[in-house]
């Protein structure tokens, strides 16, 4: 079978899932040749196996707002992969939520996960559930109504959710106190857990600070630091809240952020209280981050995005595809040098191909972001064990695991011209250890 066939065969089977197949393109395109180069694989079938879900469950999800008008959402857990460990992966709560999006979630996550060097599968979940406007009481109701169906296909070796997208350790607090209740016992069942009930300190930086340390690494292969460089990030959201920390921490200055309703230009740089307020403005469900332009008295640019700002560095952190080849190209134009993904898919395949082809280093958030999920498996660690670490403990892991990634993508994407292709680096790291395993595994 050629590279071609295959993608038309995944096209036929998966119709109206544009962001799996978009997934899909990208991670098998880059991994052909390993495949067809190990007819052990190849004969084991592995890229049609690997490419569907092991599971996905589909439920309903019925609630009662404030005024007593009953509600019915979607929920979804989509359980990939659990070649080299249980499940993992948050869990999304937003309007944009379907199978495709949550089909293409957890299939990065596999690979994701494998990266992170921990023993965590691949999976993914949440609801089309809009949390704008909604009240504590809600955002409850409706965080024990999902976990009301959910709770049956999770357990501490089967399927250990985390927060996503409009889901952070309130909702996960709500969800996990139901599943308790449920399954009457208390298993860490869930990360990114609240510190006085197993979480682990970091987690909730973890992943903004895992994306800050690969993009130093970036820096570092090219002789470069932190130190006095402009970064854009977007999103105000918790990727965005940790990224935007660990830059002020290394000596660069974040000037954007973003929400739906556009972007922020603060030439001060987003430091000290500003950064606070990012967590206000996230927890207030009120979706706009020209609150933030109205509070320190910035330019709001409705509408708009970050990218056409002249940084050194860009670091989108909200959503799939937010930065497309328009804004690649005013990147590129004014001179960009590093764009590292904290956010799981959010450039177009016509943006990386452009920031690729003008040599800017582009590293894909399966590498980039992975520091999230990696924590959540040093918080598995620590549920386990019934112990926990300290700060320093959970950070110096978190940095050596980064590196670790870093690494793995050198090792597999660099070119003859030393340029390192991330991307293909990433993909093929990650598929070749859960590939293996599926191997040793036989078919099942
Ligand atoms: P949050 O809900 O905390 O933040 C998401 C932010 O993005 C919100 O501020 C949201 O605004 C904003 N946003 C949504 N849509 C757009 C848009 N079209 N343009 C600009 N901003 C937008 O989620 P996270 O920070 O947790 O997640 C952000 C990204 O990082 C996602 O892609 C997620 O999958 C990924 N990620 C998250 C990890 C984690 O540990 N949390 C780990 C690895 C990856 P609003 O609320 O107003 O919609
Ligand atoms: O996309 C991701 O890696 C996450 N949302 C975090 C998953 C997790 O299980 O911590």
């Amino acid at each position: 079978m050629t590279f071609n066939d295959f993608m038309n065969k995944v096209t036929a089977k998966n119709q109206g899932e544009p962001e799996f197949l978009q997934a899909v393109k990208e991670v098998v395109e880059t991994i052909w040749d390993v495949y067809v180069a190990d007819p052990r694989l190849v004969k084991a079938n592995i890229m049609e196996r690997i490419v569907e879900p092991e599971r996905v469950v589909i439920f309903r999800v019925p609630w009662v707002d404030d005024k007593g008008n009953v509600h019915v959402n979607r929920g979804y857990r989509v359980q990939f992969n659990s070649a080299i460990g249980p499940y993992k992966g948050g869990c999304r709560f937003h309007p944009s939520v379907n199978l495709s999006s949550l089909k293409f979630l957890g299939f990065e996550q596999i690979f994701k996960n494998s990266l992170t060097t921990l023993p965590m599968g691949g999976g993914k979940g949440g609801a089309d559930f809009d949390a704008k406007g909604k009240t504590e009481q809600e955002m409850m109701r409706f965080s024990q109504a999902f976990m009301m169906e959910l709770f049956r296909h999770l357990g501490p070796n089967t399927d250990i959710p985390a927060g996503d997208i409009g889901v952070s350790g309130r909702e996960v607090g709500f969800m996990f106190g139901m599943y308790k209740k449920l399954k009457n016992e208390f298993t860490g069942v869930f990360t990114g857990k609240g510190q006085n009930w197993g979480g682990s300190l970091i987690r909730p930086e973890a992943t903004g600070f895992g994306t800050v340390y690969f993009a130093d690494q970036m820096l570092k292969l090219k002789g470069e630091s932190f130190e006095g460089k402009k970064v854009a990030v977007s999103g105000f959201g918790n990727v965005s809240w940790g990224a935007t920390q660990k830059v002020n921490d290394l000596g660069g200055k974040v000037v954007t952020l973003s929400g739906p309703d556009g972007y922020i230009y603060d030439p001060d740089g987003i430091k000290g209280e500003k950064i606070d307020y990012m967590v206000e403005m996230r927890a207030s469900n009120n979706d706009q981050v020209e609150d933030y332009a109205k509070k320190f008295n910035v330019e709001f640019f409705p509408g708009k995005r970050p990218w056409e700002v002249p940084v050194d560095i860009a670091m989108p952190c909200a959503i799939q595809n937010e930065l497309n080849l328009e804004d690649a190209k005013n990147l590129v134009n004014n001179g960009a040098k590093v764009l590292c993904e904290g956010a799981n898919m959010p450039c177009t395949p016509e943006a990386i191909q452009l920031l690729q082809e003008n040599k800017v280093l582009f590293a894909p958030g399966k590498a980039a972001n992975a520091g999230g999920v990696a924590t959540s498996g040093l918080e598995m660690t620590q549920n386990s064990m019934r112990l926990k670490w300290s700060r320093d403990e959970v950070d110096e892991k978190l940095q050596t695991i980064m590196i670790a990634i870093h690494d793995q993508c050198v090792e597999y994407g660099k070119k003859p011209d030393g340029y390192v292709d991330y991307i293909k680096g990433a993909n093929i790291a990650g598929f070749v250890k859960v590939a293996n395993a599926m191997l040793d595994h036989g078919v099942v």
